[in-house]
C-alpha cells in the first residue's frame, strides 16, 4: 500500500480510504506504525480543522441517542459529521460500542456521516493514541464536526478533554438533590452540561438537576477560555429531540468566541504539547520492557534485593544508563 496515495484519498474525502487509514493507525505492527507515522504527517499538511466535540457520560445516560439526534440535526444543515467512540472498557469487554452503531442506525445510513466504532482489541495505553490519530484523519478528510463519545470512567474523560475543542458532559435527571457524584475535576473540564431525558415523567427532575448543576458551575473558578455565562447547563431530550438545536447554538457560539479570542489555537497548541510529552513518557516506559534495559533492571533489582545497593543508587545507575543509551 502506498502511503501517499492513501493520504491523497483521505484528503479527497474518500470514506473507504479513511476507514483503511484508521485501521492502519490502530495496528500495532512496527511496519504499520512507520507507515501510519508518514500518513499522519502527510494529512496534517492539509491543515484542515474540524470542530471537535467530546461527549462523556455514564452508560445509559443517552450518549448514543444524543449523537444520533444531534448528528442528524447537523447533517440536515449540510454539515459533515464523524463519530468516534473511545471506550477503554472495550479492551476487556470486546467492543461494547459496536452495538451502538446499530443504535445509530439512521445516522449511519446518512451519506454525510461517518461512524467508527472503537476497536475491540486495543490495550488501554493504545486508546489515546488511536483516538487522537483517528480524529486527525477525520479532520483531514474534511469533516466539519467530529463527535467523540466516551464512557465516564475518569481516565478516559481526561483523555477526551485533551482531544477536543469543546467538552460536553451528559447527565441523567437525578432523583434526590445529590449531584450524582460527579467529581469536581470532571465538572471543571465541562464546557457544557446537558441534562438528558427531559421528557415525560422525568422532565421535572431534569429541570431540577439542571438548576442544581447550573448553581454548582457558578461556584467554580472562572476559566480564561470562557465567555460570560459559561460553562452552562441545559436540559435536552435526545429521544424526543428537544433542546438539541439550542445546545448546538451554544456550542457554535462558544467555539466562535474561543476562535476570536485566541483560546482555540492556544488549546490546540497545548494539546499538541501534552501528546508529545505523553508519547515520550510512554516510549520511555516501553523501553524498560526491552533489552538491554530490561536485563539491567533485573540485575539492579537483584542487587537491591540482596542489600548490595540502595534503591536510590540503583535507580540513579539505571536512569544514567537509559540516558546514555538514547541516541
Ligand atoms: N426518556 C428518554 N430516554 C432516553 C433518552 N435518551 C436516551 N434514552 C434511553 O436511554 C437508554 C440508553 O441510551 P444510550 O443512548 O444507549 O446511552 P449511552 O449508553 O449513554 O450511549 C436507551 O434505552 C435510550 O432509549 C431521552 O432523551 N429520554
Ligand atoms: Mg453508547
Amino acid at each position: 500500500m502506498d502511503v501517499s496515495d492513501l493520504a491523497r484519498s483521505v484528503i479527497a474525502g474518500d470514506r473507504r480510504a479513511l476507514a483503511r487509514a484508521i485501521t492502519l493507525v490502530e495496528s500495532r505492527r512496527d511496519d504499520h506504525r512507520a507507515a501510519a507515522r508518514s500518513l499522519l504527517a502527510e494529512v496534517q499538511a492539509a491543515g484542515r480543522q474540524a470542530l471537535r466535540i467530546g461527549l462523556s457520560g455514564t452508560p445509559g445516560v443517552g450518549k448514543s441517542t444524543l449523537i444520533e439526534s444531534l448528528g442528524l440535526l447537523l447533517t440536515a444543515q449540510g454539515l459533515r459529521v464523524a463519530v468516534l467512540a473511545v471506550d477503554p472498557s472495550s479492551a476487556r469487554s470486546g467492543g461494547s460500542i459496536l452495538g451502538d452503531k446499530t443504535r445509530m442506525e439512521r445516522l449511519s445510513r446518512d451519506p454525510l456521516a461517518f461512524i467508527r466504532p472503537s476497536p475491540s482489541q486495543t490495550q488501554l495505553g493504545g486508546v489515546a493514541r488511536r483516538s487522537r490519530e483517528a480524529v486527525a484523519l477525520c479532520e483531514a478528510a474534511g469533516f466539519d464536526v467530529v463527535l467523540i463519545e466516551t464512557v465516564g470512567v475518569g481516565q478516559s474523560e481526561t483523555m477526551v478533554a485533551e482531544l477536543c475543542d469543546i467538552f460536553v458532559l451528559l447527565l441523567a435527571p437525578a432523583g434526590g438533590d445529590e449531584l450524582q457524584g460527579v467529581k469536581r475535576g470532571i465538572m471543571e473540564m465541562a464546557d457544557l452540561i446537558l441534562v438528558n431525558k427531559a421528557d415525560g415523567d422525568l422532565k421535572p427532575a431534569a429541570l431540577r438537576t439542571c438548576a442544581d448543576y447550573a448553581g454548582a458551575l457558578h461556584l467554580l473558578r472562572r476559566r480564561p477560555q470562557d465567555p460570560p455565562g459559561f460553562p452552562k447547563a441545559l436540559t435536552v431530550s435526545a429521544l424526543a429531540d428537544t433542546g438539541l438545536a439550542e445546545a448546538w447554538t451554544e456550542i457554535r457560539n462558544l467555539a466562535a468566541w474561543r476562535q476570536d479570542h485566541g483560546h482555540w489555537a492556544n488549546r490546540r497548541a497545548g494539546q499538541a504539547r501534552h501528546w508529545f510529552s505523553e508519547e515520550v513518557r510512554q516510549g520511555l516506559l516501553a523501553e524498560l520492557n526491552h533489552d538491554p534495559a530490561r536485563a539491567r533492571m533485573e540485575n539492579l533489582g537483584q542487587a537491591v534485593a540482596a542489600g548490595r545497593m540502595t534503591p536510590d543508587a540503583a535507580a540513579a545507575e539505571m536512569l544514567a544508563a537509559l540516558a546514555h543509551s538514547t541516541p
